[in-house]
């Protein structure tokens, strides 16, 4: 029996594509210099798209695949994946829930301490030889603090409740108040800043969430502010978020995501005030297995006729 074809948009670690090649005939559309041309090639042929988070996949790409049945995505978030096109031709959609949560949240509370505590700056000032020449500067507390969390789902649960041992006051705010949570629900995102010490944001990217992070919001979480985002890109205002922490109206920002990444907006390298991550908060080896395990069983299960794990669609 010939094998399933499935296109991958992205490289997955070489544990899963190991596993892949042996069970499917993978196309590697990222490798591919003249990907209209791989996709008139096999497009006819292709039932699963194996994508990223941040790839997805685009209408455009699906309509090109009649046969496709399933997208899986190796992630949690699904806003770079049309799902109403999806739903609309019966394609199942996956993605990777809960293996991640606590590495993502981890992550969130690392670029508060390393934003806060000038870790990144602290560590350069050693290296340089300046220490017992100059006095390191000093810096802000985290403990006891007051820390917003835009989004109130798996990962901002789980950043909630480390923030908890760090004797953080938190209040929320999402699109539903959550009464079975201890925390205070603020439904004004401006409202909230302007409590805060520190905002995270770990809201689902997409429409609905694009820019919620604005120039009012920035100005709202003031001078002293520090703004965390593990989320998307897209649900800050990125250029005035640039203008916020060149101006002063916030102190600094960690950031594990950013518009078109990797490409990032260049302004960043020149910030002593913000600490840069590669969109990387779920990437441990543990958790990595984790999601291709996932992302792989998700397949398996669909063209094995059972039900699928982790379904979105
Ligand atoms: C991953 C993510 O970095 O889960 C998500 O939505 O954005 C991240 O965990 C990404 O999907 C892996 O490529």
């Amino acid at each position: 029996m010939s094998k399933v074809e499935i296109l991958m948009t992205g490289a997955y670690p070489e544990w899963d594509m190991v596993d892949l090649e042996a069970n499917y005939t993978v196309h590697r559309l990222w490798e591919t210099p003249d990907k209209q041309r791989l996709l008139a090639d096999v497009g006819a042929t292709v039932r699963a798209i194996a994508t990223r988070g941040e790839l997805g996949a685009s209408a455009e790409l699906m309509r090109q695949l009649p046969r496709l049945e399933i997208v899986s995505c190796y992630g949690v978030g699904t806003d770079a994946i049309d799902l109403s096109y999806a739903r609309g031709r019966s394609i199942r959609v996956t993605n990777t829930p809960d293996v991640l949560t606590d590495d993502v949240a981890d992550i969130g509370i690392a670029l508060l301490l390393a934003t806060a505590r000038h870790i990144p700056q602290a560590d350069r000032f050693v290296r340089e030889g300046q220490w017992g020449k100059v006095a390191m500067p000093l810096v802000t507390r985290v403990s006891g603090k007051k820390l917003a969390i835009a989004g109130m789902g798996r990962i901002g649960q789980a950043m909630a409740k480390r923030a908890t041992a760090f004797g953080c006051e938190i209040a929320y705010f999402a699109r539903n108040r959550r009464r079975e949570l201890p925390y205070a629900f603020e439904p004004d995102l401006a409202v909230l800043a302007r409590w805060a010490d520190f905002l995270i944001v770990i809201v689902p990217g997409g429409e609905a969430t694009k820019a919620l992070v604005d120039g009012e919001v920035l100005s709202a979480l003031g001078p002293k502010g520090i703004f965390i985002n593990v989320s998307r890109g897209s649900t800050v205002d990125e250029e005035a978020l640039i203008t916020a922490l060149r101006n002063g109206s916030i102190q600094a920002a960690g950031l594990d995501v950013f518009l078109n990444e990797p490409n990032i907006d260049p302004r960043f390298y020149a910030m002593e005030n913000v600490v840069l991550h590669p969109h990387h908060g779920s990437g441990t080896i543990e958790t990595r297995k984790a999601m291709g395990q996932l992302a792989r069983d998700n397949l398996a299960a669909h063209f094995e006729g059972r039900p699928l794990p982790t379904p979105v669609v």
